[in-house]
């Protein structure tokens, strides 16, 4: 085997969005598109790691999500690693890491950084999506900083070097070698697990199952359901089947392995049986999201992120306390409350969890969330599906009480936050950028504005100041707040591969525990007439009301 050297021509488009580079799988297919965004993710980081030295002698960790084209991508990525410097790559076995897995991975073994293959909860298959994403050495997300530099020589790259080596046997543990790198195919499960058994009171998990305590995890034939069924089943003694969809396949057997009340309609509709197990959960296709549902009860995601920070002490795992908290900006306010409550810092970052990482760094948050049905904490540098589901696990253990008893009993202690997400898919790219262009436009002139009851009292598009590294990061997203608590905001999706996706966040606060029980879109409709409004949301996409409302 040799190290080859091929020209290569720039492609359009290869720009990191939200949460990597994701494209149709018939993008990715296209010949050296693959080569060039991984080629040039090396060139930056052989230019700029400070020791002057580097990949060379450092070690990257490896994996995805099992989905269409995962197998093929490893191989050509090894090849790659190989020509370019790194000593080692851990790569998971059968080419299948979760997101958080590689998160913990890399920080156990102390790698220099890893490289994740998905689109997460993107649906897969050949028509479906393809995705990559580097993390750092801290296990997170490359910051904008990074993947800017990466995108950068995307556009300049017109070399690719790569061993033209036979293809590895990756399904089979153990130590290979490639040029003069060394491959090692771990477990992908075990450094993952070992880091749960550390946060969580696993004899209780045990004794809970040993008791019958019943329970459902789709993980939506995603990456999950090796993770869940080796430590539910495996370990903790849940009963076969308790894991459901529980092998990744590389089309997700058609489900859109996406963790909300419609595209886990499933488990939602098991979870509202007569006979419906005592917890429900579901995980995306990277597994680092998840859905808590109790008997007949969705919890939402931002409330989720609440409940744990109220109830954080708990879990052995955070019973010194929490440090801080923090959420992204179009995630609801209910954790800020529970914040205030406790003198807990509360940070406001904007949507992708690589804003979390500086402050999970620096020490100033233990819990972080989003709306989008993901929460996490200092464990790993990523959000975690399992995590969060062995968390509110060890929250009904620890209490005695159910999933939906425990958040009736905080609206009524902290208020309730109503809070939906409408999405409109598929609009026409200039449609969804003219929205924003004329919403940013009217800002101004929205301030002060009464609707109904209401009076706006800020009006802007979100900026964050990052306070460890006092980086910028602007046009995050247009909010209007008014001077009950309640919240209107719109931004574009940044993980799409077709058209644009518009994101209309709506929120409300209630504190009346006799007004808690309102069906989430009723209490909110009155924000969703003001928001089109605002926005000409129904004129300026042709859509009457939202593809998606979670
Ligand atoms: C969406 C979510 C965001 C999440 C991101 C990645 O981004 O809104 O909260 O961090 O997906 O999650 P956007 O730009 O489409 O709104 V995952 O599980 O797809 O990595
Ligand atoms: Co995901």
């Amino acid at each position: 085997m040799t190290i080859q050297t091929t020209p290569t021509q720039a492609f359009a488009g290869q720009r990191p969005g939200t949460s990597g580079l994701r494209k149709k799988v018939s993008v990715f297919l296209q010949p050296n598109y693959l080569e060039n965004f991984v080629q040039s993710l090396f060139d930056v980081l052989n230019a700029s790691a400070p020791d002057g030295l580097g990949l060379h002698g450092q070690t990257l960790v490896l994996g995805g999500d099992g989905r269409y084209h995962n197998r093929v991508a490893v191989q050509t990525i090894l090849k790659l690693a190989a020509a370019n410097g790194v000593r080692r790559v851990l790569l998971g076995q059968g080419g299948i890491l979760s997101t958080p897995a590689v998160s913990a991975v890399i920080r156990a073994r102390e790698a220099f950084g890893g490289i994740v293959l998905s689109a997460s909860h993107n649906p897969g298959g050949p028509d479906g999506d393809f995705g990559i994403k580097y993390n750092a050495s801290n296990g997170g997300p490359a910051t904008e900083t990074l993947t800017e530099a990466v995108y950068a020589r995307t556009q300049t790259v017109t070399q690719i070097n790569i061993s033209d080596a036979p293809d590895l046997a990756i399904d089979t543990l153990g130590v290979q070698q490639i040029e003069t790198m060394q491959v090692e195919v771990i477990d992908p499960v075990a450094d993952y697990a070992a880091l749960m058994r550390e946060l969580f009171d696993f004899d209780l998990l045990r004794g809970m199952f040993a008791r019958g305590f019943t329970m459902r995890v789709d993980a939506m034939n995603a990456v999950g359901g090796p993770y869940a069924k080796e430590i539910l089943e495996g370990e903790l003694g849940a009963p076969v089947g308790t894991v459901v969809n529980a092998t990744p396949l590389p089309d997700f057997g058609g489900l859109h392995p996406d963790p909300n009340p419609v595209n886990a309609e499933n488990l939602i509709s098991h979870m509202a049986r007569s006979d419906a197990p005592d917890f429900g959960a579901a995980m995306d296709g990277d597994a680092d999201r998840n859905m808590v549902v109790g008997r007949n009860f969705v919890v939402t995601p931002s409330d989720s992120l609440a409940l744990m920070t109220a109830h954080a002490k708990l879990i052995p795992g955070y019973k010194a306390g929490l440090l801080g908290v923090a959420r992204s900006m179009p995630t609801s306010a209910a954790v800020d409350r529970v914040a205030r409550a406790l003198g807990l810092p509360c940070f406001e970052t904007p949507t992708g969890w690589k804003f979390f990482g500086n402050l999970l760094d620096a020490g100033r948050v233990t819990l972080c969330g989003e709306e989008s049905y993901g929460t996490g904490s200092s464990h790993v540098r990523e959000k975690d599906g399992l995590w969060a589901i062995l968390f509110w696990l060890n929250l009904q253990g620890a209490t005695g009480r159910s999933v939906e008893s425990l958040v009736h009993e905080h609206w009524r202690t902290y208020g309730r936050n109503y809070y939906t997400r409408h999405d409109y898919e598929g609009v026409a790219v200039d449609a969804a950028n003219g929205l924003m262009a004329d919403l940013r436009a009217a800002l101004p002139g929205l301030l002060g504005r009464i609707f109904g009851s209401r009076c706006v009292v800020l009006a802007d598009d979100f900026a964050y100041n990052d306070p460890v590294d006092a980086s910028v990061s602007k046009a995050q997203g247009v909010r209007l707040i008014f001077d009950d608590g309640a919240r209107v905001i719109f931004r574009l999706s940044g993980t799409g591969t077709e058209g644009a996706t518009l994101r209309l966040y709506l929120e409300s606060y209630e504190a009346d525990p006799a007004r808690q029980d309102i069906p989430v879109q009723s209490a909110l409709a009155d924000l969703a007439a003001l928001a089109d409004q605002v926005a000409g949301i129904a004129r300026r996409t042709g859509m009457s009301g939202p593809s998606v409302a979670t």
